[in-house]
């Protein structure tokens, strides 16, 4: 099924329940498959493709049963929570995901992002298998992100703080010009991975300028963390560290 969901006169939040696999798309050439000042939920039994732009006004989820391809923006206009879910792997060939000041719930099984961006305050992501954010355009404030079998990698254009990254398996994350930070003022565990953590950053690898100034890895962590340009690298951990 293709549809396109207009109600830019209506207050009201958007509910969508489809049993089928599902195209969002632009049926009447605005560029836009969903345009509300409302919110809601969108969801599908099977695939979901966004094939052009969605944009919101309030708090809203998409949810597949199965795989979710996004190929256009999914936009929360005010800056609220945008929560995306799949049971299965989501795919971002491009687009930008955006909540401005607000926060991105992602949960899924992998996630893959060949093109696109992703930008918001707040990203809190939970996944069954390995997450590749690998557009050189993301740009978030604070990262959670909790991957239970495989990889994580992340790649930010500015500062990223950690609230807390767990993998099965590696993690690396990259700030471009700018530090890898924590957020918090304190000594809670940053970083936790079961294979090599690499951190690679223009300036800081550390904790907050006027506090506590580590990051904080698990124990018995293999880490290379590398500062390109003026910058401090604070890692701790309470064993070994290699
Ligand atoms: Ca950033
Ligand atoms: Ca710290």
């Amino acid at each position: 099924m293709n549809i396109s969901l207009k109600a830019s006169l209506w207050t009201g939040d958007v509910y969508l329940q489809n049993n089928k696999a599902l195209t969002l798309i632009d049926l009447d050439n605005d560029n836009r498959a969903v345009k509300n000042i409302g919110g809601g939920i969108i969801r599908t039994n099977d695939a979901l493709n966004i094939a052009n732009n969605i944009h919101q006004s309030s708090d809203f989820e998409i949810v597949s049963d199965g795989a979710m391809n996004i190929a256009a923006d999914i936009q929360h206009q005010l800056g609220g929570t945008l929560t995306l879910q799949a049971s299965g792997k989501i795919t971002q060939t491009s687009g930008d995901i955006v909540s401005g000041s607000g926060t991105i719930h992602i949960n899924t099984a992998g996630m893959e992002q060949t093109d696109g961006l992703m930008k918001s305050s707040n990203l809190i992501l939970t996944s069954t298998d390995s997450v590749a954010l690998s557009s050189r355009q993301n740009d978030l404030e604070i990262l959670k992100a909790d991957v239970s079998q495989g990889d994580f990698s992340y790649t930010d254009i500015n500062d990223i703080a950690i609230d807390s990254i767990t993998a099965q398996g590696r993690i690396s994350i990259t700030s471009q010009t700018q530090s890898i930070l924590d957020s918090g003022d304190d000594q809670s565990v940053d970083l936790t991975a079961g294979g090599e953590i690499f951190l690679h950053a223009q300036r800081n690898i550390a904790g907050t300028e006027n506090g506590d100034s580590f990051l904080e890895l698990t124990e018995n962590s293999t880490v290379t963390a590398i500062s390109s340009g003026m910058g401090n690298i604070y890692l701790r951990t309470s064993g070994d560290i290699t």
